[in-house]
């Protein structure tokens, strides 16, 4: 059992159209999560959200690249890069919000990936490692607490955040039941161990307490 205090965050990651069955980048059982994620959406203080928002012909999309077919790796100038299938392009139905999310608290929302040359799977850094977003500054200003992350996909976007989440210095839960993976070569038990070593907490979302009022 674990309680949530008033100043904890629940960080929701990339829930779009594209990661859900049906979709361009489809996470399998994606819509597993959404009753769980709504209902965490419900009894947190604080909630934000991020939205993977590339321009058309992302750099990470294989389209862009000839000859190259998605889920392959490329070396970047900034590193190695799985390619993907053309995904959250901005303004388009499958960059957006999945309608089945039902969060209205939700105070910020953190976009990522709209610099044409750089993937961002991380809600705090792009792939370089060194840009940020913004949202550490947001949460220390802000006087935030916790993590507690749910959202799509687990080995990519959730793990990623998660991980830079621990190297800002945050104490960071992930809630299993509200996460799913694409699993890429064994990218998903990979990412549970690395979540492991960098000391994330993984629980279920009724292990959770909340504070009454
Ligand atoms: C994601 C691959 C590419 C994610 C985003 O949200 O996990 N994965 N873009
Ligand atoms: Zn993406």
């Amino acid at each position: 059992m674990r309680q949530v205090k008033r100043n904890d965050l629940l960080l929701v990651v990339d829930v779009q159209n594209d990661f859900f069955p049906g979709g361009a980048l489809a996470v399998p059982k994606g819509d597993a999560i959404l009753r769980p994620v709504n209902e965490l959406g419900f009894r947190f203080q604080h909630c934000v959200q991020t939205q993977d928002w590339h321009p058309a012909g992302h750099t990470s999309f294989a389209s862009r690249h000839a000859g190259k077919e998605p889920f392959e790796t490329i070396e970047l100038p900034y590193g190695e890069q799985i390619l993907w299938p053309d995904h959250c392009v901005q303004g388009t139905h499958g960059a957006e919000f999945h309608p089945g999310l039902d969060i209205p608290g939700v105070e910020t929302i953190v976009r990522k990936g709209y610099d044409p040359e750089i993937d961002s799977y991380s809600a705090f850094f792009e792939n370089d490692h060194e840009t940020p977003t913004g949202l550490d500054g947001y949460l220390r200003e802000r006087g935030l607490g916790r993590i507690y992350a749910v959202g799509l996909a687990a080995d990519f976007c959730v793990l990623y955040s998660v991980l830079d989440a621990r190297r800002q210095g945050y104490e960071v839960a992930v809630v299993e039941d509200g996460v799913r993976g694409i699993d890429v070569d064994g990218s998903l038990g990979a990412a549970w161990r690395k979540m492991e070593e960098a000391g994330v907490v993984r629980l279920r979302s009724t292990d959770l307490r909340f504070e009454s009022g």
